[in-house]
């Protein structure tokens, strides 16, 4: 009989944490890297591994308990799982133990959501793939609030844990929590959103798609064809994009700008700035004035949590991206806090940073408002895609000289397409027109965004 003491290992940057969850008892018999109890900080939780296999004979905490590296967790006998057993050969040093596996409450990736065409921004890592920052179910406020074997126990279920309420501190969803959902949709007295979405239209509850399945094709019937896999950022954008148009009801609001003298002043900022390297284009006059019109409507600058509107007090703002592999969507952050040069210079390195695949996570999170500009390549007007949880997205379209009325006369005047769509549900129609009405003065005489 080998006794020894199972401690808490390096916990990273965490002091003290607190312990929500005891995985195993006294008399259990557990392998080596298995996890023995589940820990949180303010961030994240994690699962404490057992650095041996052996038979657990005493828990030296509880639920509620603080603990922080070093401290004992249980009393483990190495040699009473012998045959079982570990094909550990070390000792049970604390510097020798595993590490907690460490699992963020939220996901490392936030997937900045998509426009119409308008994907998110994807990342190098792969657990953006894995992990869109808002699950269907979850249209705002992140991922539900529960411990990673909870989730396991979820996932193994097939529980939908974004529709499942916590009664835990803080919501925190528990086993008990996942249990009670599934017998409750065993009972028929629950239905998951899957399951709604799948109902026929013309029974029962009168929710759901009721879609016909996806069209199977033999094209080769037709004529020679070429098969190609979609590019990673078309197969995680794809599922947002359907997830934002199915799940928001959006309207577009078309308007135009007069930017005559905006377009004028970029053209000579350009000149005087010549030798800065820093080149002035029309969507950093936008991200500005959309800042300006976003405080006088900030309704605009919030998310959806369930029937609660969050309010924004910052300004990031994403823009759509055109890359090899696709669009993304980098975020400028603070854009309220920053001049035009910056701005554009930001934007230049952001832009540039997307198309060399280089975006880290942190390039494409908290986005407040997107903009989807296409102004550099044409068209008039197109309906953008919301970049869920935000509320509203603005599409630019290429500025044509046109000939306006001036009361007397046809002028000649540069003319800037807006495209604004909002989630019906957050932003009524007259507020939106109102907003990209205003943003239209705003682009027509720039003076107006210091008042
Ligand atoms: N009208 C007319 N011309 C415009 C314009 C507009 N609304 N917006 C930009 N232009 C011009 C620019 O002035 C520039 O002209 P010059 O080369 O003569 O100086 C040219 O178009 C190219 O601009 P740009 O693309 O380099 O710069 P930008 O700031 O306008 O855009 C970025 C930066 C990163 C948004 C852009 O490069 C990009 O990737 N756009 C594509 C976004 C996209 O695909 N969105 C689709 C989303 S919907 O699914």
């Amino acid at each position: 009989m080998a006794l020894m003491d199972i401690l808490v290992p390096d916990i990273g940057d965490f002091d003290e944490v607190g312990v929500i969850e005891l995985l195993v008892k006294a008399g259990d018999t557990v392998k080596a890297e298995q996890s023995l109890i589940t820990v949180e900080s303010d961030k994240a939780s994690m699962e404490i591994p057992s650095s041996h296999a052996g038979v657990v004979k005493e828990l030296r905490v509880q639920v509620g308990d603080k603990v922080k590296q070093g401290s004992v967790v249980l009393v483990l006998d190495a040699a009473g799982a012998a045959a079982q057993a570990s094909e550990q050969k070390t000792a049970a040093a604390p510097a020798e133990q595993a590490p907690a596996a460490i699992k963020t409450e939220a996901p490392a990736v936030v997937v900045a959501a998509p426009a119409a065409a308008m994907p998110p921004a994807p990342a190098a890592a792969a657990p953006a793939v894995a992990a869109p920052a808002h699950q269907p179910g979850t249209p705002t406020g992140g991922l539900p609030h529960a411990s990673p074997s909870v989730r396991k126990f979820a996932r193994e279920l097939g529980v939908p844990l974004a529709e499942v309420q916590g009664t835990g501190p803080k919501g925190r969803i528990s086993h008990e929590d996942v249990q009670a959902f599934t017998q409750r949709v065993m009972a028929g007295s629950v239905q998951t959103k899957a399951q709604a979405a799948k109902a026929p239209a013309g029974g029962g509850t009168g929710v759901g798609l009721d879609l016909l399945p996806w069209p199977k094709v033999d094209f080769t019937k037709f004529g020679p064809v070429e098969r190609k896999d979609l590019s990673r950022i078309k197969k995680i954008s794809g599922a947002n994009l359907a997830r934002n148009w199915v799940m928001i009801p959006h309207v577009t609001n078309n308007d135009e700008a007069d930017i005559t003298e905006l377009e004028a002043f970029r053209v000579s900022t350009n000149k005087e700035n010549e030798k800065s390297g820093v080149k002035v284009t029309m969507l950093a006059f936008v991200i500005k004035a959309v800042v300006a019109a976003l405080k006088k409507f900030p309704e605009f600058n919030t998310s959806l949590d369930g029937d609660t509107l969050v309010y924004k007090q910052y300004f990031h703002i994403g823009f759509a991206a055109d890359t090899p592999n696709g669009l993304v969507v980098p975020v400028l952050r603070d854009a309220d806090q920053k001049g035009i040069l910056q701005i554009s210079a930001e934007m230049a390195e952001l832009a540039k940073k997307a198309r060399d695949g280089k975006l880290g996570a942190a390039d494409m999170q908290g986005g407040c408002f997107s903009i989807s500009s296409l102004g550099g390549i044409g068209g008039t007007h197109f309906t953008p895609i919301i970049n869920a949880p935000e509320v509203a997205i603005l599409g630019l379209s290429k500025g044509q000289m046109k000939p306006v009325w001036d009361g007397k006369q046809f002028v000649p005047r540069l003319t800037l397409p807006l495209s604004l769509s909002y989630d019906h549900r957050v932003i009524d129609g007259a507020s939106a027109a109102r907003f990209n009405a205003y943003l239209g003065q705003l682009l027509a005489d720039y003076r107006r965004i210091l008042l």
